[in-house]
């Protein structure tokens, strides 16, 4: 290994706010691996320029590059980054672990984030009263997928046990951006009480994300405008 190697950390190439860079900044912090930050403005759209378009050709966030290696796609940033810096894993340390963990990534995935984006994007859009019947379903499918999370919470500290992996990596973000969502909508009469109410009353999911908010380099990994309630 050469001296610039020994030191060469991974860039992390990334927007505030974005819940797939958050993902991939919570991994980091649980692995305890250094990192360059690379925060882009998406104001000015340098998510846009040819040099990012370089790396990531559908102009998104996140993109890690360590070295030569790029890789894009939040879960297959926490898969690269496991491979990568085994220790501390967080896609498990068994065959049967690693199942669990990415059956509750899938899980999220084909269902409760297509839901909390369309309650969130209907928030954050200001089309709460155009997408009534969306958010109707959308509120359903969320609510039963929440209930089924705080079941499966019972008696453990994380998603999948007692130490936090890539599930609680992959569904934290979203759970604090329909949480942002709803409490950015509450002067709004329009939207749904059932859509208003997704996170009230959920002892057992408030204290997992209060586990996750604990966390050693947590508050690094906190969207910086959202500090300044923007
Ligand atoms: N499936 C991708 C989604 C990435 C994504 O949608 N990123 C958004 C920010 S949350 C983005 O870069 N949007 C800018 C754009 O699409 O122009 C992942 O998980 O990494």
């Amino acid at each position: 290994m050469t001296v610039s190697n020994a030191i060469a950390r991974p860039e992390l190439f990334w927007i505030s706010g974005s819940p797939p860079s958050w993902r991939v900044m919570l991994a980091l912090a649980i692995k305890g691996i250094d990192y360059e930050s690379r925060l882009l403005d998406a104001s000015s759209s340098a998510h846009k320029t040819a040099a990012y378009l370089a790396l990531n050709p559908r102009g998104q966030v996140p993109t890690l590059r360590d070295g030569n290696v790029v890789v894009r796609e939040s879960v297959a940033i926490l898969a690269y980054l496991d491979a990568r810096w085994p220790e501390r894993p967080i896609f498990g340390a068994d065959p049967a672990a690693a199942a669990e963990i990415w059956q509750k990534v899938m899980d999220f995935e084909s269902t409760l984030r297509p839901a909390i984006t369309t309650v969130a994007q209907a928030i954050f859009r200001n089309q709460i009263s155009a997408r009534i019947p969306e958010l109707s379903s959308a509120t359903e499918m969320a609510s039963a997928e929440l209930d089924l999370l705080e079941e499966g919470l019972h008696g453990r500290s994380f998603l999948a046990g007692d130490r936090p992996t890539a599930a609680d990596c992959v569904l934290y973000p979203g759970i604090a951006w329909l949480a942002r969502a709803i409490d950015k909508s509450s002067a709004d009469g329009a939207l749904p009480t059932a859509t208003r109410a997704l996170l009230d009353n959920r002892p057992v999911f408030d204290a997992w994300r209060d586990r996750i908010e604990a966390l050693p380099g947590f508050s690094s990994t906190y969207p910086p405008h959202w500090r300044n309630r923007n």
